[in-house]
Order: structure tokens, then C-alpha cells, then sequence
């Protein structure tokens, strides 16, 4: 076992012995919460409110809960970031690199009496009372999942959906799984979940009215060979319309160009406003792509916002993949 699990596993055993005596818990997930940051903090909401702590799970932004997740939320778990209280008894911070991808809500966790965080974001530098940081884990679920039995909860078919619906998405289907997490998945296939019938609407299904705006972010979608850089754009007319479950799935066609290492979609979210993703098979790191543009994320799999035009963001990230090019 390296040092750093070590350190990791002292910060379950620290964070199952708070979370094991709170009555009042508010759990976090970052702005724009996807499956791994609800999972995880679904998957612990509902083990303390069974054990009988009052629980609020929360996320700065949007203001409503993205549908495709919904169905993860059992007991109603969810409450507006209005509704979360200035000063937590005890806060629980999930899948978040920084505070600052709180939103809103990052004010409490100074507020906080007590605060946990659990997350597996490389770039994260470290923040909280109790800290379950692994880089190495695959997902936070992964990490949640080890609280949980340190904690003596049993496993059941609510936790185990919020769990692997963390554990598919953020292995893009298992392809970036390793073996931990493969029999993570069996386990929790084990307590009789019906997998098909919890990913579909996560990872597959679209309205039709989908389609035309897909077709048109495919006609943008232009390639530059020297750089193996693909990219294309979603008007804010687009983003406004659709669910994000809809603009964030154009990133995952193009990312399959052929002749592109790095793949980036730039979504309008404002009058010179937006919202960049960027995909790396493998060589190039576009978390540091991310990072050097304000934002962050995973080695094959980052995001940034960026005011100016949508030339001007080009060349930027033009400028970093000569920068990280391999
Ligand atoms: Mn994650």
C-alpha cells in the first residue's frame, strides 16, 4: 500500500466516525452535479436518513435537478441551495476539485461546524476538516463506497443504482475502469439493480427533437489535422432549449473522429459566454489544457469557461495543445 492510500485510508475511517454519529448532515455536490457528484452524495443521503439523520443533498447550479437523475433520488433528498442552512452541522463536500466549484454554496463550508470532502479529482489541492482525496480511484462513488462499509451500511438496491450510475459515467462504461471498480460494479449488480433500465436514460436516450440540433453541431464540427484537433459549437439558442444531458452529448460523437487526439465542443451560455469540454484519448493531457484556461478536470476529460470570442478561444486552446503536444 503507497502513502498516499495510507493517508486515504485514515480519512475513510475519519470521515465513517462523523458521518456515523451526525443527526444533521448537508451533502454537496459541484455546480452542474452529474452522475458521479449525485451518486455520491444520494448514496450517503439515503444510508443516514435510514440510520434517522436529517439530510439535505444540494448543488449551487442549476436551480433544478438534471431529469435523467431524478430517479436516483428515492426519498427526496434534493432541496433548493436556497434552502441549505448558512452554518451546517455537518457539511460533505463530493466530487469537487476546489471549493469553488461549490458555487454558491462554497460560503458554507467556512460556515460549516464540521466539513468532509471526497473526491478523486487530481488537480484537488486539499480542503475540509476530513479529506477522502484518491486520484487514483476511478470515480468519488469509489471512495464513497469504501465510507459506507467503514461506516457498516448495507448496500442495498437505492445505494447501489447512485453508485453505479458514478461508477458507469465517469468510466465511460467501464473502458477507464480498473479492476477494483469492475468488481465494485459486480457487487453492486449483486444486490439485484436492473442496470440497463438505470443507465439508459443517463447515458443513451435524447428526445427526437434532439437530432436536428445534433445534426447541426456535426455540420460545424471542423477538424485540423496538423493538431488531431476536432471541434465544433452549440448556440446558445441550442443550450437554452435542450437539456444538458442533450448539449453534453455532442462532446462524446466527435470525440470518435478518427483523425483527433483532442476533441472540445464550445457551448454559448452568454453574450460572449462559454462553456468548454474538451476529450482526450490518451496522449494529451487536457486538464492541463483546462487548467491553463481557468478551469480543470481529468486527465482525458476537462472543462473551462471562457469570456471573448469564439476565434479567440480557439486559438487559446490551439496555443496549449502546442504547449502539452506529445
Ligand atoms: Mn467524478
Amino acid at each position: 500500500m503507497s502513502a498516499a492510500a495510507g493517508v486515504e485510508a485514515a480519512g475513510v475511517e475519519k470521515a465513517a466516525v462523523l458521518l456515523s454519529e451526525a443527526r444533521d448532515v448537508t451533502l454537496l455536490a459541484h455546480v452542474q452535479p452529474d452522475a458521479d457528484a449525485l451518486g455520491s452524495t444520494l448514496a450517503l443521503g439515503i444510508a443516514l436518513r435510514r440510520r434517522g439523520a436529517t439530510v439535505r443533498v444540494s448543488f449551487g447550479a442549476p436551480d433544478h435537478m438534471p431529469e435523467s437523475l431524478r430517479p436516483l433520488d428515492v426519498l427526496g433528498l434534493v432541496v433548493p441551495a436556497g434552502e441549505v442552512p448558512m452554518a451546517p452541522e455537518l457539511l460533505v463536500a463530493c466530487d469537487a476539485a476546489e471549493p469553488a466549484r461549490l458555487g454558491v454554496l462554497a460560503d458554507r463550508l467556512g460556515g460549516a461546524s464540521r466539513s468532509v470532502m471526497i473526491d478523486h479529482h487530481r488537480s484537488n489541492p486539499g480542503f475540509g476538516d476530513v479529506q477522502v482525496l484518491d486520484p487514483t480511484a476511478d470515480a468519488t462513488v469509489v471512495l464513497v463506497h469504501e465510507v459506507l462499509v467503514a461506516m457498516g451500511v448495507e448496500i442495498d438496491t437505492d445505494i447501489a443504482r447512485c453508485l453505479y450510475a458514478g461508477l458507469v459515467t465517469d468510466t465511460r462504461s467501464f473502458r477507464f475502469a480498473g479492476p477494483a471498480s469492475h468488481r465494485l460494479a459486480a457487487e453492486l449488480v449483486e444486490t439485484g439493480m436492473d442496470t440497463e433500465a438505470l443507465v439508459r436514460p443517463i447515458m443513451d436516450e435524447h428526445p427526437h427533437a434532439w437530432f436536428a440540433a445534433l445534426a447541426g453541431a456535426l455540420q460545424r464540427c471542423t477538424l485540423e489535422p496538423e493538431l488531431g484537433f476536432v471541434h465544433t459549437t452549440v448556440p446558445l439558442a441550442d443550450v437554452t432549449r435542450f437539456r444538458i444531458e442533450e448539449v453534453d452529448s455532442v462532446i462524446d460523437v466527435i470525440r470518435g473522429a478518427t483523425e483527433a487526439e483532442v476533441a472540445a465542443v464550445l457551448k454559448e451560455i452568454g453574450e460572449r459566454r462559454w462553456s468548454v469540454s474538451l476529450r482526450s484519448k490518451n496522449a494529451v493531457d487536457v486538464a492541463a489544457v483546462a487548467g491553463a484556461l481557468g478551469g480543470g478536470g481529468h486527465r482525458a476529460a476537462a472543462g473551462f469557461t471562457w469570456t471573448g470570442t469564439s476565434d479567440d478561444l480557439l486559438a487559446a486552446i490551439r496555443a496549449e495543445l502546442a504547449k502539452n503536444a506529445v
